[in-house]
């Protein structure tokens, strides 16, 4: 009854900025993202066994806040419900490559990771083995994580349906389709961030006038690039990214009270790829940034080191790293424990 996985980050281009249901976590749009390389990775394993009262888990070789505790046994509610075994508890052991709660979806990761290894574990196969029903129940621990079931670029669909039976992830493209896309990631504030994306989007769609207008731009910008996607055109999604993500933290800031993610560098470097982009008279590289201070800049490999360079002007930024695209949900081997 023991299961390993292991699962990457994504960082979406069209971005989940609300939800329509909260407990079932369906959110208000589609969103689209690619899934990030192994540097971005959590890896869990999960052990189910009747000797255990309760939950127990360790992040990062640490023991957890009660909070982080209390969302995963919430999550394995769900898991435990839908193998019959209601009062069979786990222990779950959990590794991220990278700064947990810093803007970096280990959320996304981390519950893709778990929702893989527990229905391993526990013997629900109809899961473990199929990406849409995977990618369903990750969603019910955290939104995005749904996405990163799958490799290359996803879109999670809202659906339309009360009970979110349709309201799971598709693959739009392969990893291996775009080969040279890269995301140049300037850390600019490791730490964890003041408030939890979750009650930020409950304050945004209770508060934000704007956000009604947002969501009539989200369905062209997706059509944008699905085709983009489709077409491996950088150029013609780089401006829609841009938007995407300035639109988000636009209903943000218009939400009360109001949520500031950016910091002063991550202007700073918004300012860098506008430079960048105009010295090429063309997009070459795009910026996104979640919900945290962190610049993701989408781009590709012959512009890396252009980006780079525009990024050693900043002063304060932590790290750069460098990100291809990944591989959605695996199972390895070997377990943590
Ligand atoms: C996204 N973000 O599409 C957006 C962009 C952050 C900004 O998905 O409450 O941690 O767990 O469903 O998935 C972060 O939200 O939220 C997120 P929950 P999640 O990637």
């Amino acid at each position: 009854m023991k299961a390993t996985a292991i699962a990457n980050a994504n960082i979406a281009i069209i971005k989940y900025w609300g939800r329509r249901d909260e407990a079932l976590r369906i959110p208000t749009n589609n969103s689209i993202s690619f899934t990030m390389d192994d540097q971005l990775q959590s890896v869990t394993t999960v052990e189910f066994s009747e000797k255990l009262r309760h939950d127990t888990l360790q992040l990062n070789g640490r023991q957890p806040k009660p909070k982080q505790l209390a969302r995963v046994s919430h999550f394995l509610d769900f898991v435990r419900t839908k193998a019959k075994k209601k009062k069979l508890f786990a222990k779950i052991v959990s590794k991220n490559s990278f700064p947990t709660a810093a803007g970096l979806a280990s959320s996304a990761s981390g519950f893709a990771a778990l929702a893989a290894a527990s229905t391993l574990a526990i013997g629900l196969r109809s899961f473990s083995e199929n990406k849409k029903n995977l990618s369903m129940l990750a969603r019910l621990g955290s939104g995005s994580a749904s996405r990163s079931v799958f490799g290359g670029a996803a879109e999670w669909r809202a659906g339309v349906k009360k009970d979110g039976s349709d309201c799971y992830s598709v693959q739009l493209s392969a990893p291996e389709k775009w080969k040279d896309l890269r995301n140049v990631i300037a850390i600019t504030n490791s730490k964890e961030k003041r408030i939890s994306s979750t009650d930020a989007m409950t304050r945004t769609v209770r508060t934000s006038e704007m956000f009604k207008c947002r969501l009539e731009s989200v369905e062209r910008r997706l059509r944008i690039v699905r085709k983009a996607i489709y077409d491996r055109d950088f150029e013609s999604m780089a401006k829609t990214i841009m938007q995407e993500s300035d639109s988000m933290h636009a209903v943000m800031l218009d939400s009360w009270p109001p949520i500031a993610y950016l910091n002063g560098i991550s202007l700073e470097i918004i300012h860098k790829v506008i430079e960048i982009n105009d010295s090429y008279g063309r997009p070459v590289a795009a910026y996104t940034f979640d919900a945290g201070p962190n610049a993701h800049i989408y781009t590709t490999k012959k512009y890396e080191r252009a980006v780079r360079k525009a990024l050693d002007d900043v002063d304060g930024i932590e790290r750069v790293m460098v990100c291809g695209i990944g591989d959605g949900v695996r199972y390895p081997k070997k377990d943590l424990f």
